[in-house]
């Protein structure tokens, strides 16, 4: 799509002054994501809701509307920020429909911020679980059901794996390596599949409000000072386990590789950087954990990045239907990825759990 046709999709906010740039922001797998600029110095983002995904795009809207209300009513404390919505000019609605039938929406810019794909150091870690900390504890006292479910499934490891037995018998014989490797991964940790969903049945975890995709790029961090300012790409904030969050927080900032690395032997799950990373979480969220929460933390740090790995491999069995591609084989590279990265982390199952009982005292 041209810059003046965005520019155009723009204009149709209530924005301060006129769009008069339009550039791509970030990578996201999913929704198509703009920063726009203003003749009033004002910059805002851009979004196109991938409705194959989202399908219902309003109560996307909804989630984050319950969201800013929840954090308009806080102090807000060094410096942090909340990503708010901006109605459309005319109608006020929060969603745009193009000509296309696309859903666009526009969002407020987190200024003075960056943020990153791959960590540099521990003090950076430290920021990223801090923002995560900090989310969670502006959000626990969110009522749960004030949220709606805008993604069923999402992070429910038993499904995917149901939908991955699915998908592999109907994917055509093949003799690849690669893939034959992944299939006997999958197989082998099968045990590993209901690790969280079995505690949750069994009423020893709780549904609380989770922000749902808090990998690293996720957390804006002020420009000037370090510190996280911001959690944004809120379209999966619901009802869900925290643990979601702190092990998909994990297998994306301990892994020094990054997510789209082709050099496996570089993939590891780096302790320094989970010291960091989960010291800082602690320090904002560690009252929010019972005895229950801390005992299936190590769990989690192993499932998610299983469990995006079985995502991966899923869609380049069914013909990357979910995830964009830069090309045929790209899925199969990003769950080898968090394939390897999952073994690295079981290879180290008691360095990692010493180190919980160690940040927890537990
Ligand atoms: C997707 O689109 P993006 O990059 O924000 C995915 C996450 C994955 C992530 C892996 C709604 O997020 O769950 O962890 O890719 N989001 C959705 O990079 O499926
Ligand atoms: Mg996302």
């Amino acid at each position: 799509m041209s810059s003046a046709h965005l520019a155009e999709l723009a204009n149709c906010f209530a924005i301060d002054g006129l769009a008069c740039a339009v550039e791509p922001l970030g990578n996201g797998n999913v929704n198509d994501t703009y920063r726009v600029e203003t003749t009033s110095g004002t910059r805002y983002v851009l979004q196109r809701l991938n409705t194959e995904v989202f399908q219902r795009p309003d109560l996307v809207m909804a989630n984050l509307q319950a969201l800013t209300r929840h954090c308009r009513g806080k102090r807000l404390q060094d410096g942090w920020q909340v990503v708010e919505p901006l109605p459309e000019r005319v109608s006020s609605d929060w969603l745009h429909q193009d000509g296309d039938g696309h859903w666009w929406r526009l969002l407020t810019y987190i200024s003075g911020a960056h943020s990153t794909d791959v960590l540099s150091s521990p003090q950076q870690a430290a920021e990223i679980g801090r923002g995560l900390g900090r989310f969670h504890a502006l959000v626990h006292d969110l009522p749960a059901e004030q949220l709606a479910d805008t993604l069923e499934g999402f992070h429910i490891t038993p499904l995917y794996y149901a939908q991955y037995v699915q998908t592999l018998k109907r994917r055509p014989a093949s003799a690849d390596p690669q893939q034959a490797w992944c299939i006997a991964f999958v197989a082998a940790r099968q045990p590993l599949v209901p690790v969280l969903e079995q505690a949750r049945a069994e009423g020893l975890l709780q549904l609380r409000p989770i922000h749902g995709d808090p990998k690293v790029n996720n957390v804006m961090l002020c420009s000037a000072t370090g510190c996280a300012v911001a959690m944004v790409d809120l379209d999966t904030v619901k009802p869900g386990l925290i643990h979601t969050d702190i092990g998909d927080a994990l297998r994306s900032g301990c892994n020094p590789a990054g997510e789209e690395t082709t050099d496996l032997a570089s993939v590891h799950f780096d302790l320094v950087m989970a010291r960091a990373m989960l010291s800082g979480y602690l320090a904002e969220a560690g009252s929010l954990l019972s005895e229950h929460d801390i005992a299936h933390l190590y769990d989690a740090i192993r499932l998610l990045p299983f469990e995006l790995g079985l995502r991966f491999f899923s869609d380049h069995l069914a013909g990357n239907v979910y995830f964009k591609v830069d090309h045929p084989r790209h899925n199969l590279d990003r769950a080898l990825v968090q394939f390897r990265l999952t073994e690295s982390v079981e290879a180290q199952e008691q360095a990692i759990r010493s180190l919980i009982a160690e940040l927890t005292g537990r």
